[in-house]
């Protein structure tokens, strides 16, 4: 007996390419990607039009743009089953930030706690384009009817803005786009900065003892995890008032699939000297494999950007559909 198949549901995510991937871009986002390939169509971009809200090094952003590819294929993105490719190659998704910015309201956007942050990290700089952001990441998403988005805690704001963009929308003009879900890894959708665990581990912190790069090699990645700042008590336990231990207890977690129970068991009575190398050796475990296959994979730019190019255009294909039916919706005129 055969049944006519559903269409598998889709995803998009985003990654923008604002330097070196982070452990936590890894365990929030990266590492979900891989796996969520078998059961979801997927397509995942490099958003290289959000890391313009701020300043770039021209040859750095190309440089970082194509880095970023590579690591998501080293990581697992599989280009026979998703399509990867970069934002700006795709110029349904500017074309649908206009539209949709005219369909969000300023103080909406003013919640934003992103803005908020960045504009305050970047105060000489706050362009109107890092206070429109949300509104491209939700034609990014709407702009292929994606049903899950895959991301860290950090960005759920932003998805409950695309759902409000999206149902305003659709009742305004007729149903058009799909209202998005979240997806948020339930361990690791924020591991925090080494250095100060009360604030998310960023890529672009000054202090590069805070984090941990996919790139960084066994001894560095080892200094980095004995340096992290615990606390004085010297018990593996996660609680509240540890939030130093709690994180490199998630991090160990997440990479190794024990649970906290277990943890705290495992290194009873040891103090955080063992526990620092072990955490240090689940992630030198987990990036070894990835390394030697990103550095084959950038070695290679003719098959890099053949997969880019050909991304590019899958995603273009499906993007316009929507981009033609909202332009005729909100009475542009097609010839
Ligand atoms: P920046 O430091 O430039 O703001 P970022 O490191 O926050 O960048 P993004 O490109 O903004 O990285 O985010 C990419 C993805 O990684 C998003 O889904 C985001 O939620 C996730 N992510 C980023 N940092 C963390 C973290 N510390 N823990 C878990 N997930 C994270
Ligand atoms: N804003 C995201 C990156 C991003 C994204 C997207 C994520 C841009 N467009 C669409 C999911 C879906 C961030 O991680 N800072």
């Amino acid at each position: 007996m055969s049944e006519t198949p559903l269409r598998k549901p889709r995803i998009l995510s985003g990654i923008q390419p604002t330097g070196t991937f982070t452990l936590g871009n890894y365990v929030g986002a990266v590492r979900n990607w891989g796996a969520l390939q078998q059961e979801y169509e997927c397509l995942y971009m490099v958003a290289d039009l959000h890391a313009l809200t701020v300043r770039q090094e021209a040859a750095a952003l190309r440089r970082q743009t194509r880095e970023a590819a590579a690591m998501l294929l080293a990581a697992g993105i599989d280009p026979g089953r998703s399509i990867l490719f970069v934002q700006s190659h795709v110029p349904a998704h500017a074309q649908l930030a206009w539209v949709l910015s005219c369909n969000t309201q300023f103080g909406e956007l003013s919640r934003m706690t992103q803005f908020k942050d960045k504009s305050a990290k970047h105060a000489d700089n706050v362009n109107a384009g890092l206070f429109t952001y949300p509104a491209l990441m939700a034609a990014d998403i709407l702009v292929y009817n994606a049903d899950l988005v895959p991301v860290g805690v950090d960005q759920k704001q932003h998805l409950e803005l695309t759902r409000n963009v999206a149902q305003r929308f659709n009742n305004l003009y007729s149903p058009t786009f799909t209202v998005p879900e979240p997806y948020i890894g339930k361990t690791g959708a924020k591991i925090m900065s080494l250095q100060e665990p009360e604030k998310k581990m960023s890529k672009s912190d000054t202090n590069a003892n805070s984090f941990i790069l996919m790139t960084d090699d066994a001894d560095t990645i080892l200094r980095k995890c004995k340096r992290a700042v615990t606390d004085s008590e010297g018990v593996v336990r996660a609680a509240d008032d540890k939030p130093g231990v709690t994180n490199l207890m998630s991090i160990y977690g997440v990479l190794t699939g024990k649970s906290f129970g277990a943890i705290e068991a495992e290194f009873a009575g040891q103090g955080y000297g063992a526990f620092k190398e072990a955490v240090a050796a689940s992630i030198i475990d987990a990036f070894a494999p990835i390394q030697a296959e990103y550095a084959r994979i950038l070695a290679d730019k003719a098959y890099l950007d053949g997969v880019l190019s050909q991304g590019a255009a899958r995603a273009a294909g499906l993007a316009q559909r929507t981009l033609t039916k909202v332009y005729k919706k909100v009475g542009l005129l097609q010839l």
